[in-house]
């Protein structure tokens, strides 16, 4: 026995001297204090923390001089009346922003029901149990972007027993060869009795104001039996990328004792399908809702609330491989931003200044509603004074 404890512990130390150790024993010896300016260049003639090995991994020494970096900043939207916030009306969710026929343009889930949400055990046709159940999709148009005109119902519930009969949420907007697509969420029963382990259902249109035609089918299945978005394909979020529809979702691994939801990339050159998930699935490990853009030739992603990286701003030059860009707070929720050049798909993104968000008032069940709120921020690369605009003094 004794033997084998010192042949383990000699193990040990070889591993330990050729392995982990290895960096520090290969880095230089100057250990001197650095010097009063910050080096630009990541020095080779000292020894480095590994907090300052990944300082040098970002792209600017500061935060605000890293132009995937933001504050950002709220406003209030006119237009929308919600029943002096009874909790019977709620709009949450926002498609990102287009411009089109001189307008800007927004499509949300929006409910409007005779109480506020009940809980799964309580709801029946009528009272809803969460905040996005027996709910349609709508749109609103605006000039300015801070005073929005409600246009109507774009996608309502369909009857029975088809795709999102229970309820239409979570909507996002692709334009195609001259025609729309409103990609959302299809509930097939109330959420909470599991109705939230829904498919992704999609409509299409020649004008942004409709008339929408469902294709009343699934257009990004579950995944199959064992794989980690069998359950749900939530926030259905396209782009063109590469020249390709470029459809990014979020789902979760059933997990004990929660949810862990990560986000994943289907890919389609029909924008009905077939869309083929991607093999390296999921493509970012954190977040809730989807918010992404096209920046210079890579995608951007916002990455909010949950996940081991939540409050980070993502890169990936090639769309798939996410790396951290930046730390930010107070993120916007489910936004929904403007991009001028969401398809345009020319490898010259040119990034994001506002869009719009959603905020809950989640205190109690009875209450429980949402509004939409307009968000500012400084992504853009068209804005390129480092010291200005990045932080809202
Ligand atoms: C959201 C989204 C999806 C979920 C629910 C409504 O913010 O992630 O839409 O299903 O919550």
């Amino acid at each position: 026995f004794k033997t084998q404890t010192k042949l383990g512990y000699l193990l040990l130390l070889i591993l330990c001297s050729n392995f982990g150790c290895q960096s520090i024993k290969d880095q230089p010896e100057n250990t001197s204090a650095f010097p009063f300016i910050l080096p630009k260049e990541k020095p080779t003639d000292r020894m480095l923390s590994r907090s300052m090995e990944r300082n040098y991994s970002y792209s600017a020494p500061r935060p605000e001089h890293n132009e995937l970096y933001s504050q950002f900043k709220y406003t209030e939207l006119k237009g929308f009346d919600y029943n002096d916030h009874d909790g019977t009306i709620s709009r949450r969710d926002p498609s990102k922003i287009i411009f089109e026929n001189g307008q800007y343009y927004v499509w949300y889930t929006k409910r409007h029901t005779p109480t506020s949400p009940k809980g799964a055990k309580n709801c029946n046709d009528t009272i809803p149990s969460s905040d996005w159940d027996l709910s349609d999709i709508w749109y609103a148009t605006s000039k300015d972007g801070f005073t929005w005109k409600e246009q109507g119902v774009a996608v309502p519930r369909p009857p029975k027993p088809n795709v999102g009969w229970r309820s239409v949420t979570t909507t996002d907007i692709l334009k195609w060869k001259g025609k729309f697509y409103l990609y959302y969420q299809g509930f097939m029963e109330a959420s909470g009795k599991r109705g939230d382990d829904c498919p992704v259902a999609v409509s299409y249109a020649d004008s942004p104001d409709g008339p929408w035609t469902p294709a009343n089918k699934i257009v990004i299945p579950n995944g199959k039996e064992g794989e980690w978005d069998q359950y749900s394909i939530h926030d259905p979020y396209p782009l063109v990328y590469k020249g390709k529809i470029y459809l990014y979702y979020k789902s979760d691994f059933d997990g004990d004792p929660n949810l862990v939801r990560m986000q994943g990339l289907a890919v389609a050159d029909d924008p009905l399908g077939p869309f083929e998930k991607h093999p390296l699935n999921p493509i970012i490990t954190s977040g809730h809702e989807t918010t992404l853009f096209p920046f210079k030739d890579g995608i951007a992603a916002l990455v909010i609330k949950d996940g081991n990286e939540h409050f980070t701003i993502q890169y990936a030059e090639d769309g798939v491989n996410f790396e951290i860009a930046s730390i930010s707070s107070l993120m916007p929720t489910a936004a929904g931003p403007y991009i001028p050049d969401a398809f345009d798909s020319n490898g010259n993104g040119r990034g994001i200044t506002w869009g719009i968000s959603h905020f809950v008032n989640a205190t109690t069940w009875s209450h429980n509603h949402s509004i939409l709120t307009r968000f500012d921020c400084d992504l853009s690369l068209d804005v390129d004074d480092p010291d200005m605009k990045k932080t809202f003094e």
